[in-house]
């Protein structure tokens, strides 16, 4: 994927070499646990069998990447190596690597804009869904509190302050659009089903535009709106078929 020089101008693979950051000499994951992009690529590794370790990062203080330049999750850290930022980067390079089939970045203008769509449209229609209200983000937040690297301080200070910066954050999503936000996401859902060629986008089997949305409505299961995309009469059976190839 070809790299842009702005803002992005560290988002997929990194120069320098990173062994020191592997956990069990084996692929490593850095992400958040409910984070719709690391949803992404662990719905990829799962279904290509990869064994992968993961950490889990501190949402407030980043202590975990501190090695890194990039300081968004996902971050993926290679057998030999490799640092791979940001998730449809990880994408495209875990499969070319592996099984090499997607199509690549560039050349199906119709993976490409699906793939765009799961971070431009569907990740901010998601959030302004999950965090609509302080009770819902608190919900979405408390796997925080049961999670083992992080200490007690951080575990309370992640919940209750991290509810109330992602209630902020959803409600700025939420401004994004201009129906309200579990109309949007309906709609946003009867959009991209229009995408499907078949059971998925990529036809008989999935393609990165597949993984991509389907690790972001991975990461609301049993949180505030996935009753939407479980009445959904396209989304729901690919969501379906989606879970039981990747395992997650
Ligand atoms: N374009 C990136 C976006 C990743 C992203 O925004 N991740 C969020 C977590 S869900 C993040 O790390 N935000 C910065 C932070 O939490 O400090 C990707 O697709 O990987």
């Amino acid at each position: 994927m070809a790299k842009s020089t702005n803002v992005e101008s560290i988002s997929g693979v990194q120069k320098k070499k990173v062994p020191s950051q592997l956990i069990n000499n084996l692929p490593t994951l850095y992400c958040y646990e409910t984070c719709p992009f690391c949803f992404k690529v662990k719905a990829l590794l799962g279904s290509r069998k990869i064994e992968y370790s993961k950490v889990e990062v501190n949402p407030m203080k980043h202590t975990e990447l501190e090695w890194s330049d990039w300081k968004k999750v996902p971050v993926f850290v290679d057998s030999d190596g490799t640092q791979v930022n940001d998730s449809n980067y990880i994408l495209h390079y875990i499969d070319e690597k592996g099984d090499n089939d997607f199509p690549r970045h560039g050349s199906n203008s119709k993976q490409d804009e699906w793939m765009d769509f799961s971070n431009s449209i569907l990740g901010k229609s998601i959030v302004a869904v999950i965090y609509s209200s302080y009770f819902s983000s608190l919900k979405a937040l408390d796997y925080v509190t049961k999670v083992d690297n992080f200490s007690f301080s951080s575990r309370i200070i992640n919940k209750w302050l991290g509810a109330f910066i992602m209630f902020f954050v959803g409600r700025s999503r939420a401004k994004l659009f201009s129906m309200k936000p579990r109309e949007n996401l309906q709609f946003q859902l009867d959009k991209m089903a229009q995408g499907f060629e078949g059971e998925y986008f990529g036809g008989k089997r999935p393609n990165g535009a597949d993984y991509a949305n389907y690790g972001i409505l991975r990461s609301m299961e049993g949180l505030h709106g996935f009753d939407i995309l479980e009445n959904h009469d396209l989304v729901q059976p690919w969501y379906i078929r989606m879970q039981k190839l990747s395992g997650i």
